[in-house]
């Protein structure tokens, strides 16, 4: 039981480390492009424009659906690693972004 509680604790502070970025998406850019953060941090996108937007990543299954004006779509990153993502209709357009988790 003490071991419980230990596991326990340990989780709550490392919730309390934890942290929020706000990424916006304006005209058709992720701002900031490239974020840097650490484990258990939380990413909110939030499309700011008239159009619709989407955040798909390269290489995990963690895609958002279309994001309207308003909308926002988030993620806790609970792995080390690079996260490159992009704008599904817009990524001709250079809308990539980046995630770095350290
Ligand atoms: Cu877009």
């Amino acid at each position: 039981m003490k071991y419980v509680n230990i596991i326990l604790l340990f989780c709550i502070i490392n919730n309390v480390n934890a942290k929020d970025h706000y990424i916006n998406i304006i005209g058709m850019k992720f701002i900031d492009k490239i974020i840097k953060i650490h484990v258990n941090d939380i990413i909110i996108w939030t499309n700011k424009t008239n159009q619709l937007h989407n955040v798909v990543f390269e290489h995990q299954d963690l895609d958002s659906p279309f994001l309207k004006n308003g909308d926002s779509f988030t993620i806790r990153f609970i792995s080390t690693g690079v996260y490159n993502y992009y704008c599904l209709p817009h990524k001709n357009m250079g809308m990539i972004g980046k995630v770095i988790v350290e």
